[in-house]
């Protein structure tokens, strides 16, 4: 991906930018702190998203424009959910916020939900996968944080979680570290493959 900037940052929906058919939107979902503008950056080839230690970094929707494969798209940073610290005022903004996300923008084609590997899907996890699939979105998830885990338990322990967790999934997940081994980390080129295929899948249908 080239020319990446950051294009908006969004308190209310009323600021999100416009709509537009030629920019197809790619989302990152997922709790507080499970590594989404992190993997964003690794995309971007940029540091363009704050990266927090504390939980709830990201409180804003950003949208993000980059080139992928000739296509130009966005990719959209949603405020992480699930921390204990966060009052009841902040837990509905947050709900108002990206339900006007999800449940209206038409250029959003695909939400990747980011789930720690070493943990799986918690309950909160779940909760957003149903609420994705009331709104009848795809959803793909992209396990983080694969640095934390052995290589050798990778397959093992994505397969319980397929096995056990009812994980809706439009493809077998992704395992991801955005913590460089030589230079290379593992699953991003692999996750901006798949996003390409998936735009172009959906740009022809
Ligand atoms: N070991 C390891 N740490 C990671 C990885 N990805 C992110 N982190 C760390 O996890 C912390 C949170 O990362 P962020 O990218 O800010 O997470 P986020 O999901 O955007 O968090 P919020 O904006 O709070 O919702 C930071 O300290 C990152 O350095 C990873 O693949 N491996
Ligand atoms: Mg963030």
């Amino acid at each position: 991906m080239a020319g990446a900037f950051i294009e908006a940052s969004c308190f209310k929906a009323a600021n999100f930018p416009p709509e537009d058919s030629n920019l197809p939107e790619i989302a990152f979902a997922g709790r507080s702190n499970v590594g989404k503008s992190s993997l964003i950056n690794a995309l971007l080839n940029a540091k363009l998203a704050h990266v927090g230690g504390t939980p709830g970094k990201t409180r804003s929707i950003n949208f993000y424009r980059t080139i992928i494969n000739d296509i130009n798209i966005r990719l959209v940073d949603l405020p992480g959910y699930g921390y204990a610290s966060r009052s009841k005022t902040e837990r509905n903004e947050w709900l108002k916020l990206v339900s006007a996300y999800i449940s209206q923008r038409k250029n959003l084609i695909l939400t990747c939900h980011l789930v720690d590997f070493r943990h799986g899907l918690l309950a909160n996890d779940k909760e957003l996968q149903e609420w994705l699939n009331n709104y009848k979105r795809d959803i793909f998830v992209v396990f983080t944080k694969a640095d934390k885990i052995p290589k050798g338990k990778w397959r093992g322990t994505m397969q319980n979680y397929i096995m056990t967790q009812g994980v809706f999934s439009v493809n077998v997940p992704i395992i991801t570290s955005t913590e460089s081994k030589n230079g290379k980390r593992a699953g991003v080129d692999e996750l901006k493959s798949f996003i390409a295929e998936f735009i172009s899948s959906k740009l022809q249908a």
